[in-house]
């Protein structure tokens, strides 16, 4: 191709003799289309292995969510048809999102979903975070710990649709949420955290198994570091409650770095200073799914705008013998 717009140009440049032996097709009347010929042939096979080897790993990577979306009622299908209801959003995410999504979180360790809960949803969320409200802001934290316990509206979002379906087709069916946190930031709690990588789980009781440790305890609730393939089968799913943009302190990830494993302090500040961060900008009743592994920081707010995120960490596996989930709240209502 580049070849033929050198020979045309340099026609048009040359003086009409020379041109004319120039381009004189090498004695080939058909020398260029020969040539075009050959260029669309080249461009043809180029598409068609890029087509098969982007659809191959789509099918290694994502042959648990098409079971799921195969799985999806055909009730489910007719309501989304009619876009009368807010669980047809969770099923064009599957039908239509949920390979490129799943694609994401494997390559990337995290996607923006822009289509997750519908506003009626999340005032209702709202409203139900608020007995939460007083007492956080009296002792002026931005966070609320062991949500899913105390809160009936967060518990009920483990069961959403669109967060199912997205559990599910990452970590299987029979995944469960074992953690909530409720993170908010506003003026009077404008906070920031450095780069990391979410390390902990909480359990029910200490047991000493090996793999396990270091122990510590949050809010009265005890947590160890798992082994690595522990933290490799879980999903965090972050529910927006606000609108995240650059200014109100979005959460920060670095890209692919989840599948470093667990990085010792010299390695991660290493990370930090080799990975071209990218800010999770999010609307309204969107999500952020991410691995824990992902190495991610956030922000503080530059205008004082709310941020509201309900942060739900899912796994599927079993803990070593002895060892058990603080909480599992299931997929299935
Ligand atoms: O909500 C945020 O912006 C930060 C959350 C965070 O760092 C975490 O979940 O570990």
């Amino acid at each position: 191709m580049l070849h033929e717009l050198v020979e045309w140009g340099l026609s048009l440049a040359l003086a009409g003799q020379d041109a004319d032996a120039y381009n004189g097709q090498q004695g080939d009347m058909w020398d260029a289309q020969k040539d075009m010929s050959f260029a669309l042939l080249g461009a043809t096979v180029a598409l068609a292995v890029l087509f098969v080897t982007q659809r191959t790993r789509a099918r290694h990577s994502f042959r648990d969510a098409l079971p799921l979306v195969a799985a999806e009622p055909k009730r489910r299908l007719a309501i989304d048809r009619r876009g009368a209801s807010d669980e047809g959003h969770s099923f064009s995410w599957c039908k239509m999102g949920c390979v490129n999504h799943l694609v994401q979180i494997a390559d990337s360790g995290f996607a923006v979903v822009n289509d997750g809960l519908s506003s009626l949803e999340v005032e209702a969320a709202i409203r139900g975070f608020e007995p939460l409200d007083s007492a956080q802001h009296a002792a002026g934290r931005g966070g609320v710990r062991d949500v899913l316990r105390r809160c009936p509206a967060a518990a009920g979002l483990v069961t959403h649709s669109v967060v199912r379906n997205a559990v599910g087709a990452a970590l299987g069916p029979d995944a469960f949420a074992v953690r909530g946190v409720l993170f908010d930031k506003h003026a009077d709690a404008n906070w920031r955290v450095p780069w990391h990588q979410d390390l902990t789980i909480a359990v029910r009781r200490r047991v000493t198994v090996a793999g396990y440790g270091p122990w510590s305890e949050k809010a009265g609730v005890l947590h160890v570091q798992p082994p690595r393939h522990v933290l490799e089968g879980m999903l965090a799913v972050r529910i927006h409650l606000d609108e995240c943009d650059e200014q109100n302190g979005p959460l920060r990830v670095l890209p692919g770095t989840h599948l470093a494993g667990r990085l010792p302090d010299g390695a991660l500040a290493e990370v930090v200073r080799s990975v071209q961060p990218v800010n999770c900008a999010v609307p309204r009743g969107g999500l952020v799914i991410m691995r824990p592994l992902l190495v991610h920081a956030s922000s503080s707010a530059t205008v004082p705008r709310r941020r509201r995120v309900l942060h739900l960490e899912f796994a599927s596996c079993r803990l070593a013998d002895g060892l058990e989930w603080a909480e599992r709240w299931q997929l299935a209502a």
